[in-house]
């Protein structure tokens, strides 16, 4: 059964279209440095965003039209494959992320919910064989369930623990069985709610032992994907150990998994942090551990993970201008982390939403290409730090002074020359590559 029959294939118009369901910044043939935007950017879907928000909020009932519901949850499951699939092509997009409780029922009892999922993945396998759509990272959900009520890897309860394990393994199963490219972690409840009861140390420890165990159990099964730690500072718990990227930096060098482990990075989560995408992302680089991204924004004015569509050029472009520098971001790429408003609430809103998404992110991606052929920050760059070229400047980084060789320089040249930013100016020329 065909669930978007009325929408054809979404194609590249440009930006004279009338068509909503066209794109018009994103065409994927298009060869930006050296590679296609297809290439570049990426796409993926969210299975839980797109399949299983039903557009309820703690105020309100479900909004949401969806035709997929059938007579049993596995049926239910069964159809949402189909859409799912169906929205792929539509939009053209080659990737997509799941958790393991949204593409099935998890049923009565552990042992139910994986044969579950062996059914479904089946399903998954088989479209994806006939369709080459291919899976960029699952997940394992160890927050939803109340017996995760106190974390999962950091919970108080050993048999809490095992459960994740179990978990965690069928993940990696499943990760193999479809060829994922990356398995993600984000913690969802995996921090504290007061201090008074919680034992930090210990429970980050549990974290990284979970961790390893995912890496070992990997290797055993001679499936490796990039392995990936989503950052997000709060919400559900009040605070999270993989506060931001620093923090989850630290978590990783300090328990040895830099060869294993990556950064997904979520724009709405550095707002939470208190932190721009680019600030995020631009740490991560810095320590070469950009995996992937889950693209969406937040609102300034409200204080939690709204998830909304990204259509900030703005941000793609400084978004765009990070993953460039990183030299890309495969085996990761750019998965929308994004739900339809409660008031968008038909079931083409999911193709209009994406392509919007999308459009943003190809115009970011535009702008940061001819930012970079003029080299527009490189030069700025270049010259802010000028003074290190030459002179004493050259002298200090190549470790040739020390504290009373530079005293001596001192006194004799006690005014530095300083130069203005004229950073108003900048910000004024950025616009001209956005508009
Ligand atoms: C929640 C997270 C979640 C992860 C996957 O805020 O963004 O959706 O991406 O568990
Ligand atoms: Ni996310
Ligand atoms: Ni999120």
């Amino acid at each position: 059964m065909a669930y978007f029959s009325s929408i054809s294939n979404v194609q590249y118009e440009g930006t004279k279209t009338s068509n909503l369901f066209a794109f018009r910044h994103y065409n994927p043939d298009e060869v930006i440095e050296g590679k296609t935007m297809r290439e570049h950017l990426r796409f993926a879907l969210a299975y839980w965003h797109t399949m299983t928000q039903d557009g309820s909020d703690p105020f309100g009932s479900p909004t949401n039209i969806r035709t997929w519901e059938g007579s049993t949850p596995m049926e239910t499951a069964h159809n949402r494959v189909e859409a799912f699939f169906e929205i792929l092509e539509k939009l053209g997009v080659d990737y997509f992320c799941f958790h393991d409780v949204d593409i099935a029922p998890t049923g009565d009892s552990l042992e139910q919910f994986f044969s579950n999922l062996d059914e479904i993945t089946d399903h998954i396998k088989q479209k994806m064989e006939e369709t080459g759509k291919k899976l960029l990272w699952n997940t394992a959900n160890m927050f939803s369930h109340p017996r995760f009520n106190n974390g999962a890897a950091s919970s108080n309860n050993a048999e809490v623990f095992a459960y994740a394990a179990a978990q965690v393994k069928k993940g990696l199963d499943i990760s193999k069985k479809l060829g994922g490219e990356n398995y993600v972690f984000w913690g969802g409840r995996e921090g504290y709610e007061s201090l008074l009861n919680t034992n930090m140390k210990f429970e980050q420890d549990n974290i990284a032992r979970l961790f390893k165990m995912a890496v070992t159990y990997g290797e055993k099964i001679g499936h490796k994907p990039q392995f990936l730690i989503e950052p997000k500072p709060k919400e559900p718990s009040k605070h999270q150990y993989d506060f931001d990227a620093a923090t989850t930096m630290a978590f990783i060098q300090k328990y040895d998994l830099e060869g294993d482990f990556k950064l997904n990075l979520e724009a709405n989560h550095a707002t939470l942090a208190g932190h721009t995408f680019e600030h995020e992302l631009n740490v991560a680089r810095d320590y070469d551990a950009l995996g992937s991204i889950d693209a969406n924004q937040g609102d300034m004015l409200l204080g939690w993970d709204t998830d909304e569509f990204p259509t900030n050029i703005y941000d793609t472009t400084f978004t765009m201008l990070e993953i460039l520098a990183n030299g890309g971001l495969a085996p990761g790429g750019i998965n929308f982390d994004a739900k339809v408003r409660r008031s968008s609430f038909e079931m083409e809103d999911l193709i209009l939403a994406h392509i919007a998404g999308m459009d943003t992110y190809a115009r970011g991606l535009k702008a940061a290409a001819k930012i970079r052929e003029d080299k527009f920050l490189e030069n700025l760059k270049e010259e802010r730090y000028a003074s290190y070229k030459e002179g004493i400047g050259i002298r200090i980084l190549e470790d040739k002074e020390d504290l009373e060789s530079l005293t001596e320089y001192a006194l004799k040249n006690d005014s530095p020359t300083l130069e203005s930013s004229h950073l108003e100016s900048v910000k004024s020329r950025l616009n001209d590559y956005l508009i």
